[in-house]
């Protein structure tokens, strides 16, 4: 029985050609098919059926990448979790998606077990050693991969809400198949490639976007823990390309090895997940002489535009939309299309678009048009050359250091802080991270409340990228007419906070 994307991943790398490299591993295709097979035999023995959800909180690994690939290979639907996650926020998503079995790193373990309620629990540690991989070892070996269609679910990856809790986007095979096949051709992947992967693997950047591509290609990965520019530097002398979020650019730039010998022997540099400023993309040309290819994509959608491999790529903008994939832009309200160079709605339908929200017919029914178009949530128009511009977004969302934060989670939590009467939480300007979290609070009368009193009494609630970077006390927060918040005017009036950082 085919299971369509897991059989793709392993058709083009021949069993003896390198797969992944780094973190203490040297795997060729075959070792990784062997790695993902005999943790598929772990997941069976750990009572993972095919359906089941599997959830995953643990640092990355090669081992970690190979159980990914153990779950498509079971049938299982995967469920990435950023390990900064407190047990506060894992206990949410484990109780939404319950899943059999919840991987996580040994030092989580007890905290795990005391929310994994009846789920399987085992362990992965960021050495690419634990319970499970004990557990690998004892299984009797399984069958070949299950077989799946391309309407079965792969993964349910959960992006924050506006309001209310995360939402569990359900990836089927087939969103994450046509996507990566998409890619492959678009940025020109070949066997011969070497991708630094020094991306998270708990979204989809790291866990599709890079790793599919290159894997369906037949190329070699060469994995990083986690980004650092000089390791950056050094691997680009055997690599061929780069993926990452706009702070990965900025940080090399502000490294003094960054030059054009540095950067010889790579063939592209790919940004996404958040703006990359046109003054970053003509820094980097400058300094290396590549042409930064930035593409639009996410969680639910996987990518939906790309600056193009050959022609110009055009700096502030995300490049015309991919084969396969319609972007219209329409009006928010009515959903009524506009015309060239107007700004409005940017809304996408193609193979790659979610299959809904895991559970949550009312939220899926709020994100799509009648007839089928999925409402980003950006602001945007195309231009005259067919280009998608981002402008803005109609959802209240900070993106920092390509990482998502819901003003309105972080908020919830101050509110409940005893001597906070109201909170606003803003994105303000960063040179680092893009955006930077940024409280602004109003204390009860009387209360002595302190910026490093509300930062401590988050540190057990809130993954730590989510907590503000600044906490601002004021005397009332600005409201419009309407008595909403007018968080633009909160920003405007502290933009400057981070000048310089
Ligand atoms: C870490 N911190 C962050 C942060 N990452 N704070 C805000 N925003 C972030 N993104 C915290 C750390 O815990 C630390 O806290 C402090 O900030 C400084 O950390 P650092 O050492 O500078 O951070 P570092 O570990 O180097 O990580 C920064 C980063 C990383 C940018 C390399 O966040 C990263 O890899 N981001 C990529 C995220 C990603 O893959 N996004 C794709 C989403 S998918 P302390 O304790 O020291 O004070 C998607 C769809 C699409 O969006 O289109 O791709
Ligand atoms: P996520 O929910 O983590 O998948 O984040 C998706 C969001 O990231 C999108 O809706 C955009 O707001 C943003 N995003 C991704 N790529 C880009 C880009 N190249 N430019 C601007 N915003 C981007």
């Amino acid at each position: 029985m085919p299971n369509p994307l897991f059989d793709a991943l392993f058709a083009a790398g021949a069993p003896d050609s390198a797969a992944l490299e780094g973190q203490g591993v040297r795997w060729t295709y075959a070792d990784l098919a062997a790695e993902a097979a005999r943790l598929h035999g772990a997941l069976a023995a750990l009572g993972v059926a095919p359906g089941d959800r599997v959830a995953v909180q643990t640092q990355k690994s090669p081992q970690a990448l190979a159980l990914y690939l153990a779950a498509v290979r079971a049938g299982a639907v995967y469920l990435p979790l950023n390990p900064a996650y407190t047990d506060a926020e894992l206990a949410y998503f484990v109780a939404d998606a319950e899943p059999a079995l919840v991987v996580c790193d040994p030092s989580r373990e007890d905290g795990v077990r005391a929310l994994a309620g009846t789920a399987a629990t085992a362990t992965l540690d960021a050495a690419g050693q634990g319970g499970l991989m004990r557990a690998a070892a004892r299984a009797a070996p399984p069958g070949g991969p299950v077989g799946r269609s391309e309407e079965d679910l792969a993964a349910i990856c959960y992006t924050s809400g506006t309001t209310g809790r995360s939402k569990g986007a359900m990836l089927t095979q087939r969103a994450l198949l046509s996507n990566a096949l998409c890619l492959k051709d678009l940025w020109r992947f070949t066997p011969e490639d070497r991708l630094i992967h020094a991306l998270p693997i708990y979204h989809v950047h790291g866990l599709f976007v890079a790793s599919h591509t290159a894997l369906l290609a037949g190329a070699r990965l060469l994995f990083q823990a986690k980004f650092e520019p000089e390791a950056v530097l050094d691997a680009m002398t055997g690599a061929s390309v780069l993926m990452g979020v706009p702070t990965f650019y900025t940080r090399l730039l502000a490294h003094p090895g960054l030059d054009r010998a540095a950067a010889s022997g790579m063939r592209l540099f790919i940004s996404g997940s958040a703006p990359l400023l046109a003054q970053t993309h003509e820094a980097f040309a400058a300094r290396t002489g590549h042409r930064i290819l930035e593409r639009y994509g996410m969680t639910e959608t996987g990518m939906n535009a790309s600056n193009p491999y050959e022609g110009e790529r055009r700096a502030g903008t995300v490049g015309p939309p991919l084969p396969g994939v319609g972007l219209r832009i329409a009006e928010p309200l009515s959903g009524a299309a506009l015309g060239p160079g107007e700004v409005g709605a940017i809304e996408v339908r193609g193979p790659n678009v979610c299959a809904g929200y895991w559970r949550n017919p009312e939220k899926t029914a709020e994100a799509f048009r009648e007839d089928g178009f999925f409402i980003t949530g950006d602001l945007g128009y195309v231009d005259e050359r067919g280009y998608v511009v981002i402008v803005g977004r109609d959802k209240d969302l900070i993106i920092s250091g390509g990482l998502n934060i819901y003003p309105k989670e972080v908020e919830t939590e101050i509110d409940a802080l005893d001597g906070v009467e109201e909170s606003a939480v803003i994105g303000l300007p960063h040179d680092d991270f893009g955006e930077a979290v940024t409280a602004v609070v109003v204390r009860q009368t009387s209360a002595t409340l302190d910026e490093a009193e509300v930062l401590a009494r988050l540190a057990d609630r809130l993954a730590r990228f989510k907590q503000p970077k600044r906490v601002l006390f004021v005397e009332a927060l600005p409201r419009n007419a309407m008595g909403k918040v007018e968080k633009a005017r909160l920003r405007q009036d502290h933009h400057g906070l981070y000048r310089g950082s």
